[in-house]
């Protein structure tokens, strides 16, 4: 028979799987309050398998042995707390800003900013197939912020002003995994940073120091039924979850140690 602690620790692994807990920060946290549930080798490597592209949540679980879970915690707030004040200095007044998929660290930045009277707009992405995207647009309209969703395939009509949008001014994304040579985040990611290059719009990567790892990150393939559950039985797909984003393409990392090029951040977490 499960206990209470086991059954909660595999709702928790369930909802990490299903992306119902979505985006490194959040699965970081849910990782940590799971894992001090039940705490074993065997629970951390069940929750690590969970989702493969999180270095936070390995590099957290790894700190349980010299940390508290309220420690932990503690440390997701206070680098927001230091970011929001960060991304608020680069919003220019009137702006519009772009985001893709949803970040809690992108998203509670832009609220911050909204809430401190900066007067921007936001373009985002629906973020197929699971629609992160629709979290982000209801968050920032829950804020009371302005907010255009535009299909994953409009991204260099929404970046660059086309068709009667708006040209963009900043792109802010978060990431899941800080590598020496670029970040790991959604799909879609690259063609994000690629556009924004071309449109001379500076591509901000919004991500806590603890998602850096210098290990190798397999990147998450997912269901297909994700896709097409019905396809025909010939018909092959491909579901990457995540992609890898050059730090040439990065202006800045935003994480709590301030602003920093991509190679000044390294210098701080290597
Ligand atoms: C989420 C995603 C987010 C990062 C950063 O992907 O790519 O941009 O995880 O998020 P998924 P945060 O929905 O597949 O988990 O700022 O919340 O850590």
């Amino acid at each position: 028979m499960m206990n209470h602690k086991e059954k909660k620790f595999n709702k928790i692994v369930k909802d990490i799987k299903s992306v119902k807990i979505q985006g490194a920060r959040n699965i970081a946290e849910a990782a940590i309050k799971a894992y001090f549930l039940v705490p074993s080798k065997k629970a951390k490597k069940i929750l690590f398998n969970s989702r493969p592209t999180e270095p936070m949540m390995q590099n957290v679980l790894d700190m349980t042995g010299t940390y508290t879970e309220k420690e932990i915690l503690n440390h997701f707030d206070s680098t927001q707390e230091k970011i929001n004040k960060f991304v608020l200095k680069l919003i220019r007044k009137n702006s519009v800003v772009f985001t893709h998929c949803h970040s809690t660290n992108v998203s509670n930045a832009l609220i911050y900013a909204h809430k401190k009277r900066k007067k921007f707009e936001v373009y985002l992405t629906e973020t197929r197939p699971l629609y992160q995207g629709r979290k982000t647009a209801r968050e920032l309209r829950n804020a009371g912020i302005k907010s255009t969703m535009f299909v994953d395939s409009a991204i260099g009509v929404a970046l660059s002003g086309e068709q009667g949008a708006k040209k963009v001014n900043a792109v802010f994304i978060g990431a899941d995994a800080l590598l020496k040579s670029g970040v790991i985040n959604k799909v879609g990611s690259e063609i994000v940073a690629r556009v924004a290059m071309d449109e001379k719009i500076p591509f901000y990567v919004v991500a806590d120091s603890w998602k850096f790892t210098k290990e190798k990150i397999l990147i998450e393939q997912r269901s297909l039924n994700e896709i097409w559950d019905k396809a025909p039985k010939n018909v092959k797909i491909k579901n990457p979850a995540f992609e890898f984003v050059p730090k040439k393409y990065i202006k800045a990392i935003i994480s709590e140690y301030g602003v920093l090029s991509y190679n000044s951040f390294l210098k701080k977490v290597s």
